[in-house]
């Protein structure tokens, strides 16, 4: 029996305090799970995107926050023993796909080393633990095996980053487990989602936080990269229903997660500046040479039929409802700061 009692599921969430792993917090509390939230040790307190859960007077007593870092199997294996979880999520990672270029190793020990020690640490603790991994549409790089209705489960990928390729190994060693010791094990390839709660460096939120500004008279100019790149641009609520439908299935297998539509960051921008009244955005975006990347995935587009047919899974949100709320949520923001 764990200090929560035998009555509840459990889960561990891996990355609790990034945009995904909060978002999944809320999902699996609202559930009546009890959650275990795993966070690396930081010089700063960032656990902006929890802190309504330890606020919540009733919330609160179903969350419980632990450090962790992807590098320590020794500390998953602790973990499990002491926890017992029914699920665990692997969200963690250094995600950004152009830092992966800056510093590699990092990015890779931490994603494919990393996903291989939880794995590990389930088959030694309790191969009946079920887990989700965080596959990603990067996989996909330059593939150009995709028909109209966009990239499946089964698309040949080739990668084009240092990100890109830990994901795939990790993707490779979540269906190896699967295979090989019969755990369940799901790995989601999710297109890219957003939120009002998206890393400020992701060039949705970077264009909506900066067009809030703007707006405000507080910047006037924003500086972006290649913005001729197309997206399948979704909403993070609603990927992270699909993470836990995973693991609720017979088996675990892979599914694409997305929208079905697919749409360049320049027409992101055109819907931003639009919303905020701004008119055309080129009177305020510069092309700065240095912000492109040294390999970029030129087009995405995910069919999620398999997650349609098979979880029941549907976005409540497309692109242009998502950047208004990304838009309204910024400029609401921007307002309370001095
Ligand atoms: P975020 O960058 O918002 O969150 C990542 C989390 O991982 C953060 O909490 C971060 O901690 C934590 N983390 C990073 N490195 C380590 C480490 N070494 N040990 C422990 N924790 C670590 O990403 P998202 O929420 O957007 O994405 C969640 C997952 O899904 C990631 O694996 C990402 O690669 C993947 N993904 C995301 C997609 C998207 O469009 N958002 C699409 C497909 C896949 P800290 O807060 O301290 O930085
Ligand atoms: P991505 O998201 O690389 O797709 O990875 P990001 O928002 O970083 O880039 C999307 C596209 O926009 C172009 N771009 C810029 N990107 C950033 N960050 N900053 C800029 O100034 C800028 N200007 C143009 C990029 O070149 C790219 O084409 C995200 C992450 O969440 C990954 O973790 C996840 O796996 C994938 O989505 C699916």
């Amino acid at each position: 029996m764990t200090e929560f009692g035998n009555n509840h599921k459990t889960a561990i969430i891996t990355g609790v305090n990034g945009q995904d792993g909060s978002y999944l917090a809320d999902l699996l509390i609202s559930k009546g799970y009890y959650v275990i939230g795993l966070k690396r040790r930081t010089s700063l307190i960032n656990t902006e995107r929890v802190d309504h859960i330890y606020n919540h007077p009733i919330d609160c007593t179903q969350f419980k926050m632990c450090y962790y870092d992807l590098s320590d199997g020794g500390a998953m294996t602790n973990l499990l023993l002491k926890y017992k979880p029914d699920e665990v999520y692997n969200i963690a990672a250094q995600s950004h796909v152009a830092v992966s270029f800056d510093v590699p190793e990092y990015t890779s020990e931490g994603i494919a080393g990393g996903t291989l020690k939880i794995l590990e640490a389930i088959r030694a603790v309790n191969p009946q633990i079920k887990f989700y991994q965080a596959s990603s549409s990067e996989m996909y790089g330059d593939s150009t095996d995709y028909d109209s209705l966009g990239y499946t489960e089964t698309s040949r990928m080739t990668p084009v980053s240092p990100y890109a390729v830990a994901k795939l190994h990790a993707h490779h060693m979540t269906r190896v487990y699967r295979e090989a010791y019969n755990i369940h094990a799901s790995s989601g390839i999710l297109f890219n989602h957003e939120s009002p709660r998206r890393g400020e460096t992701f060039v949705t939120r970077k264009i909506t936080m900066a067009a809030a500004r703007i707006a405000q008279g507080k910047q006037q100019k924003l500086f972006l990269g290649n913005i001729d790149s197309k997206r399948d641009w979704g909403f993070a609520g609603d990927y992270v229903e699909a993470m836990w439908l995973m693991l609720q299935q017979p088996k675990g297998d892979d599914y694409v997660v997305a929208t079905n539509r697919t749409h360049s960051v320049r027409e992101f921008l055109e819907v931003v500046f639009d919303h905020a009244g701004l008119g055309d955005y080129h009177k305020y975006v510069e092309i700065d040479p240095r912000l492109f990347r040294p390999n970029e995935v030129p087009y995405l587009l995910g069919n999620p039929e398999k997650a349609k047919r098979v979880l029941k899974w549907e976005p409540k949100h497309d692109m242009i409802s998502l950047a208004r709320m990304m838009y309204d949520s910024d400029f609401k923001r921007e307002q309370t700061k001095p």
